[in-house]
């Protein structure tokens, strides 16, 4: 007997999980497109996603605002040219209430698992049952912190968080703080809580490179012409878009170009670091774009104070009071931060979907992550998944892509509707050709071949969460749904 039959169930057409860019972004669009019968579960008692998450300070966002917002709610309010998170998670929030999407959420609903049977999806979350024809996953892969394994760490006897659960309730004024990881996140709370700490030991296995960050305020009569006239923020928006889409030039299609772009960098770092030990300590050995380029104009300057102390060799052990190196050097510590990222390529969602014969998205792909257009899996009918396998960008705003696929799939429920059709499942040849078609445009790129490991490759390393190409490609193989692509019946 199924564990879901003598529960009470709620009956949904549609239920979509996550209420981040892509949860929100695909409740509104729903909404516009006259469906009523859905649900958006969210574990947490508000929306934003990863922007409700991360409020550590100095957390803004790397991607230009007038691009990092949905076309059809542009925002002349951003403070600044690259936003910090409060506004973009208040933005979300407005969104939200502006469209009308609230009363479709139900929060501190965590889903437990998501199982296909009889034609349907049984949805077991924290709070009851749901079942629905269709099921949408916005769980983007920013949402399950990524911790280090350090042994000792038991009998650490300070304060430990990461990053993305930052411990607000911690005065760091005067703390000897150990910071672990110099990626995106990092280098922007380093700079916000090195003038307050007594000491900052920061661990850096691989140093980033880091280019200056070209912010400004946005202008009162900026904002009241973006208010007016709302094509002439349009406007700049566009040209924002294809100014960052030529990047793709080097990311993916030549990435000796980098070479050229790392020279900004490396000047950067010339020009901030006098100290020649701390500067060859603070210089990557791979090409630009191999890992996430990272922006900053107080990075650099907050790591050269003399309370700063960069630790290049590896961590042996955490001891009561500290860590100790591989060089058997001893950081005494009160405070722990983990600046370590997240679980990009080990997904919680692998564990919790399963599809045809209870068959798990981790069993499925066990071989790595794969979808077609990276929104739908074979074996898994009436399921489409926003940010999935190969949608990642290291150049522009995930937006874009997030309403691409909104699109693909607000199109495949017509199709649907239309054609009287109860289910829909990619065919396994047809995910296999979109997969190798990435896999070989995945092998001439810098994420490939610019000498480094990043988050960006799986344990096999390869890059399956990446789009290698323009993001204008992906919007036009994903603007049509084609049927015959799908088994359908
Ligand atoms: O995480 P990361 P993040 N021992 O994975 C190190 C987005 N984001 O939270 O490079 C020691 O980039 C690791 O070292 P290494 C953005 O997409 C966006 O900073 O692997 N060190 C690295 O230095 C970004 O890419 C914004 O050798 C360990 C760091 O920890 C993504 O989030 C802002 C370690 C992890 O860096 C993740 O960024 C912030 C270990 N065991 C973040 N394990 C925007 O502005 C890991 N490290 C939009």
């Amino acid at each position: 007997m199924s564990k879901f039959s003598q529960q009470q169930e709620a009956w949904m057409k549609i239920v979509v999980i996550g209420t981040g860019f892509a949860g929100i972004g695909m409740a509104v669009r729903l909404k516009q497109a006259g469906y009523d019968d859905f649900v958006v579960l969210e574990r947490a008692a508000d929306v934003g996603g990863t922007w409700r998450d991360n409020t550590y300070p100095g957390c803004r966002c790397d991607v230009p605002s007038h691009l990092y917002s949905f076309s059809f709610a542009p925002n002349p309010d951003w403070s600044s040219t690259f936003s910090p998170q409060p506004e973009i998670e208040d933005y979300l929030r407005k969104v939200t209430d502006l469209y009308g999407v609230r009363p479709h959420i139900r929060f501190n609903h965590a889903v437990e698992s998501a199982h296909w049977e009889d034609g349907r999806w049984r949805i077991a979350t924290s709070q009851g049952e749901f079942t629905a024809d269709i099921l949408l996953s916005g769980m983007g892969p920013l949402a399950e912190p990524s911790y280090p394994e350090l042994p000792g760490i038991e009998d650490f006897e300070g304060d430990v968080f990461h990053s993305a659960r930052w411990d607000h309730d911690l005065d760091l004024a005067g703390r000897k703080v150990a910071v672990i990881g110099t990626g995106a996140s990092a280098i922007q709370f380093v700079p916000a809580i090195q003038p307050e700490v007594e000491e900052l030991h920061l661990f850096q296995r691989t140093p980033p490179w880091v280019m200056p960050r070209p912010d400004r305020k946005i202008t009162p009569l900026e904002k009241s012409i973006y208010r007016r006239f709302p094509l002439a923020q349009k406007a700049v928006r566009a040209g924002i878009y294809w100014a960052r889409e030529s990047m793709v030039l080097g990311f993916a299609k030549l990435p000796a170009i980098m070479r050229q772009a790392q020279k900004v960098a490396e000047k950067h770092l010339a020009h901030q670091i006098r100290d020649p030990k701390l500067r060859a300590e603070l210089t990557p050995d791979f090409t630009l774009g191999c890992k996430r380029v990272l922006i900053s104009d107080d990075y650099y300057p907050a790591v050269a104070q003399p309370n700063v102390d960069v630790v290049t060799d590896g961590i042996a052990e955490v001891t009561r009071t500290g860590i100790v190196t591989t060089e058997g050097v001893k950081h005494e510590v009160d405070t722990i931060i983990y600046g370590t990222g997240f679980k990009v390529t080990d997904l919680p969602v692998m564990d919790l979907v399963h599809g045809r014969d209870g068959v798990s998205l981790r069993d499925a792909w066990s071989d790595g992550m794969e979808a077609h257009l990276g929104t739908a899996v074979a074996g898994f009918p009436n399921f489409f998944m926003l940010i999935g396998p190969n949608t990642g960008l290291g150049h522009s705003s995930m937006v874009f892509m997030i309403e691409s696929q909104i699109a693909y799939i607000l199109d495949a429920l017509r199709t649907m509707d239309r054609k009287g059709l109860q289910q829909v499942e990619v065919r396994r040849e047809v995910q296999r050709a979109f997969v190798d078609g990435v896999r070989a445009s995945m092998r001439n790129t810098v994420w490939t071949r610019g000498g480094c490991s990043s988050w960006y490759l799986d344990a096999q390393g390869r890059n399956t969460t990446l789009w290698p190409s323009f993001t204008f490609r992906f919007r036009r193989l994903t603007r049509r749904f084609k049927v015959a692509e799908y088994l359908a019946m």
